[in-house]
C-alpha cells in the first residue's frame, strides 16, 4: 500500500501528519521547482500555518521540467514523508501543504492560471541558479499580466535560490520580460502596478536536502508501514531570514510565528550562508569527486579535509562577512556536514559548479587580496576544479560533468595532464565563473598553477596536506 489521503489515517501515531482539511480550499502559494529543498524547507513552514488554523497557506507545486516527481506526488495526493535526523534524534512528519501540481514544461498555461488565480498570495521559487532565464520572467509576467487586468491585488514574490540579491535579481527578470514584449501603453500600467502591488523579498534559506536516495525509501517504508516514492531525509536545522518587504505587510508577524526571521538585513546572511555553507560544500564536493569519497559526510570525516575546511571559513571567508558571529556558524556547520544521516552526495553538490562556484568563492579570494593575505585555500580549491574537470577520479573510475557549461569546461582542461599551466589559465580565464578581476590576477593564476602541479603529482590528499603543513 502507497501513502495517500486514504492510507495517512493508518500511520503510526508517532508520526506527525497534517490535521487540517486539505481538501476543500485553494492554494495561497504558487511554488516553481518542486525539488527536495521546497518540500522539507518552506513546505513545512507552510503546514505550520496551515496546522494553526490559516488556510492561506496551500501550495500549489509546479515541477520545472520533469513530469516523474509530479506524477509520483499526484498518485499520493501532495503527500510524502520527511525524516529529520541528526545528533538530536530520529522523527518522520508528513507535511500536508502540497495542495495541487503542475509541470510548467508541460502545462504552462495552468501555471500561469494559479499565479493569477484569485486565492494567490505568494510566488515562491527554487528554480536553481541556472533557472533565472527570460524564460522564468516571462513566465511570471505572464500570470501577473491577467491579475492586473482582472484588477486583483499584487504577490509577494520570493526567490529562494543560492544566489546573492535574489530577490533583485528576479524583480529585474520580470521586469526585462515587460520591456522586451514593447507592447508600450499598456505596460507602462504593468510596470506602475507591479512596483507599486508586488513585492520582490531577498532571501536566504537553509536546510540540508540532499536528494532522496534508495535507503531513504526504504526506511521510509519501515516507519510508515506504507510505499512512500518521495519520501526525504532532512536535518533538524532549518532557517529561513527574509527581507521585510510583502505584498500584505501582515505576513512578517504571521512567518515570525512559524520560525521565520523577517529583517531589513538579509545580506548578511545571505554572504555568510553562500560563502561558508555554499563554498565549503563545493570545495568538499570537488575533493570528494576527484578522491573518490561519496558523501559530504566522508569529506568533513577525512581530518585533513576538515581542517582544510576550518581552515578555509576561518582564515579566508570569514574575515569578510558582516556577520560577527561567525565562529559558533563554522562549528555548527562542521557539525551538519558530519550528519550521518544526510546521504549528501558530492556529485549532486557538483552539480553546476559553473553557475554555483561565483557566488561562493570569489568575493573571499578579492577579499583576501584586498587585505594582501593569503588565499591559498581558494586556490587549492580552484586547482582541484580544474582537476575535476577531467571527468576521471584518482581511482579510475569516469563521471560525468553535469552543467550547463560542461562541454567547454571539460574541453578547457582536458589536456591538463600534459599543459598544465595552459589549462588553468584557460579555466582561469573565464569571467562567468570568476567575475572580472580574477582573470587578471597573476599571484591568484600563479598560486592556482602551483597547487594544480602538486594535485596532478601527489593527488588532492597529499595537496591538501601540503597545504596544511605550511600553516603555523
Ligand atoms: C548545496 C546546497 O547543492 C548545493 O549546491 O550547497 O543545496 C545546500 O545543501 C543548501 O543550500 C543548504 O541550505
Amino acid at each position: 500500500m502507497q501513502l495517500s489521503a486514504l492510507t495517512l489515517a493508518s500511520l503510526p501515531a508517532a508520526i506527525q501528519t497534517p490535521t487540517y482539511d486539505r481538501t476543500t480550499g485553494a492554494p495561497g502559494v504558487v511554488h516553481l521547482g518542486l525539488g527536495a529543498f521546497h518540500r522539507a524547507h518552506q513546505a513545512m513552514v507552510f503546514d505550520q500555518l496551515l496546522a494553526s488554523g490559516d488556510t492561506r497557506w496551500g501550495i500549489h507545486g509546479v515541477g520545472m521540467t520533469r513530469p516523474d516527481l509530479v506524477n509520483q506526488l499526484k498518485a499520493q495526493d501532495g503527500l510524502y514523508a520527511v525524516r529529520i535526523a541528526d545528533a538530536n534524534g530520529v522523527k518522520w512528519q508528513v507535511p500536508g501543504a502540497l495542495w495541487r501540481m503542475n509541470v510548467a514544461a508541460t502545462e504552462r498555461d495552468a501555471v500561469v492560471q494559479a499565479i493569477a488565480a484569485p486565492s494567490t498570495r505568494w510566488v515562491t521559487l527554487t528554480v536553481t541558479e541556472k533557472g533565472y532565464t527570460p524564460a522564468l520572467g516571462q513566465l511570471l509576467l505572464d500570470g501577473l499580466r491577467l491579475r492586473q487586468q482582472a484588477g486583483l491585488p499584487g504577490l509577494t514574490i520570493a526567490s529562494c535560490d543560492n544566489l546573492q540579491g535574489n530577490g533583485h535579481k528576479l524583480q529585474a527578470l520580470v521586469k526585462a520580460a515587460i520591456q522586451a514584449n514593447d507592447t508600450a501603453p499598456q505596460d507602462a500600467e504593468l510596470l506602475r502596478w507591479l512596483d507599486a502591488q508586488c513585492a520582490f523579498p531577498c532571501s536566504m534559506v537553509d536546510r540540508i536536502v540532499p536528494a532522496a536516495t534508495p535507503e531513504v525509501l526504504a526506511a521510509a517504508q519501515e516507519a510508515l508501514g506504507l510505499q512512500d516514492a518521495c519520501a526525504l531525509s532532512t536535518e533538524g536545522f532549518w532557517e529561513w531570514v527574509i527581507e521585510d518587504r510583502f505584498a500584505d505587510p501582515l505576513d512578517a508577524t504571521l512567518l515570525q510565528s512559524a520560525g521565520v526571521r523577517v529583517t531589513r538585513d538579509v545580506h548578511s546572511y545571505e554572504e555568510a550562508k553562500l560563502r561558508m555553507l555554499n563554498g565549503s560544500h563545493t570545495v568538499m564536493a570537488l575533493m570528494g569527486a576527484v578522491t573518490a569519497r561519496p558523501y559530504i559526510a566522508s569529506c568533513i570525516g577525512a581530518a585533513h579535509i576538515r581542517t582544510f575546511v576550518h581552515q578555509l571559513m576561518s582564515n579566508e571567508v570569514a574575515p569578510h562577512l558582516s556577520r560577527s558571529d561567525w565562529a559558533e556558524y563554522r562549528d555548527a556547520l562542521i557539525a551538519r556536514f558530519g550528519n550521518p544521516y544526510l546521504k549528501h552526495s558530492v556529485h549532486q553538490i557538483a552539480t553546476d559548479n559553473s553557475q554555483k562556484i561565483p557566488q561562493r568563492w570569489p568575493p573571499s579570494v578579492l577579499g583576501q587580496i584586498a587585505k594582501g593575505a593569503s588565499f591559498d585555500h581558494h586556490a587549492l580549491a580552484a586547482a582541484v576544479f580544474v582537476r575535476y574537470t577531467l571527468g576521471v577520479d584518482e581511482s579510475g573510475q569516469n563521471y560525468v560533468l553535469n552543467d550547463p557549461q560542461a562541454a567547454s569546461l571539460s574541453a578547457l582542461g582536458a589536456a591538463q595532464r600534459s599543459e598544465s599551466a595552459a589549462c588553468v589559465r584557460g579555466l582561469l580565464a573565464r569571467e562567468d565563473l570568476w567575475g572580472s578581476a580574477l582573470p587578471n590576477n597573476t599571484a591568484w593564476i600563479n598560486r592556482v598553477m602551483h597547487w594544480h602541479q602538486q594535485v596532478l603529482q601527489n593527488g588532492v590528499d597529499l595537496a591538501i596536506q601540503q597545504l596544511l603543513s605550511l600553516e603555523v
